[in-house]
């Protein structure tokens, strides 16, 4: 204790991992280190914007879908990312920033978003390999961070992961069909695959080794398991669920390792992982233009709200 009898910050950090070791969660008011504060922040946020972002590939198929029955199913599930994206703004804003402040870090690239969205959805086997692969290794990821020490995030992705899990089996289904359907067809699956299989295991991060967040996020427990365990988790159930429709995953590396217990597969094209991170990937700047164009489009949404409240308020002193 200091002088005053106040702890020191050292004493707070003391106690404030003795929570987070005890399973407790943290919640907004609650005392937390400043880098604790600012690494969530930074994940939750991205994590928001990925959202947000990925409505973009999934959208351009809305009006193309090939039945009213599918295109129903893609409205909704698109409409989900939204929210999705909603809870997890409101979460990062309970850590005192502002909306604005992050959406002014997406659009000025001071914060990322998932390198996949950054991919083309060229064909509509691209929406079932989106739900099946993105859609699947996003849960891998979420169900784990459902256990996340920040209470409001961890609320979140409990009920993220619901939503996420019918997206993944209405992929899976368009997959299924697609599989089923003619020679064309069939190759159009495979070829969705072909694309989207290795930026589907990039959504995990760099390896361990490299990360540079790990370390922290794992002793804090926003973090409670690696990219690479992950990233093992999401092939091991991806390569029986090819199997038994008939797709091929491209990777001949590719093998069941009995003494590990897991598939061994072949190695990620870091240099793309990196150059697709840093803005340079095949689409970042279609993503972004695009999200810039929505937001200035919505401006007097945001302005009415904000009449509308003020005027509220005005009559409720008025009242009072
Ligand atoms: N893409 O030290 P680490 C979805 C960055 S939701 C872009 O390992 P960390 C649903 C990382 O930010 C998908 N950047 O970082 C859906 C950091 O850069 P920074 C999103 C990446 O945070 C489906 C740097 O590299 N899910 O798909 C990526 O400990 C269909 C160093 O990396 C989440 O965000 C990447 N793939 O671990 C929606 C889950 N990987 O910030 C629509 C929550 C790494 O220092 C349609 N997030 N980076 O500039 C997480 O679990 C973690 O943040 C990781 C990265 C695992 C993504």
């Amino acid at each position: 204790m200091t002088n005053d009898s106040s702890p020191n910050e050292q004493q707070l950090e003391a106690a404030f991992q003795a929570r987070i070791d005890a399973e407790e969660k943290i919640e907004p008011k609650d005392w937390m280190p400043e880098r604790y504060r600012k690494n969530l922040i930074r994940q939750i946020s991205q994590h928001a914007h990925s959202e947000v972002i990925g409505m973009q590939p999934e959208g351009n198929w809305i009006t193309r879908a090939p039945t009213l029955h599918r295109k129903a199913v893609l409205l909704a599930k698109v409409q989900d990312e939204c929210g999705h994206g909603l809870y997890l703004y409101s979460a990062t804003e309970t850590l005192g920033i502002t909306r604005e402040e992050l959406i002014e870090a997406l659009h000025s690239g001071a914060a990322k978003y998932a390198s996949i969205f950054n991919y083309p959805s060229l064909t509509w086997a691209d929406i079932g390999a989106i739900g099946w692969l993105v859609d699947g290794a996003a849960i891998v990821n979420q169900v784990s961070l459902q256990r996340t020490s920040y209470g409001p995030y961890a609320r979140g992705m409990v009920r993220i992961c619901k939503e996420e899990s019918f997206h993944q089996r209405q992929g899976y289904h368009i997959m299924m069909t697609l599989m089923q359907g003619s020679d064309e067809q069939r190759a159009m699956a495979q070829d969705a695959v072909n694309r989207f299989w290795w930026p589907s295991l990039m959504m995990f991060g760099p390896h361990d080794a490299e990360s540079a967040h790990s370390a922290q996020s794992m002793t804090w427990k926003i973090k409670r398991q690696s990219n690479d365990e992950l990233r093992q988790k999401f092939v091991d159930q991806s390569v029986e669920q090819a199997e038994v429709i008939g797709l091929t995953l491209p990777d001949p590396d590719l093998k069941w390792n009995e003494e590990r217990g897991h598939y061994d597969f072949g190695e990620i094209d870091w240099d793309e992982f990196n150059r697709v991170i840093s803005g340079s990937g095949p689409c970042n700047r279609q993503r972004i233009a695009h999200h810039v164009a929505a937001h200035e489009d919505g401006a007097w949404v945001r302005e009415a709200i904000a009449a509308h409240e003020a005027k509220k308020q005005q009559r409720a002193s008025k009242a009072a």
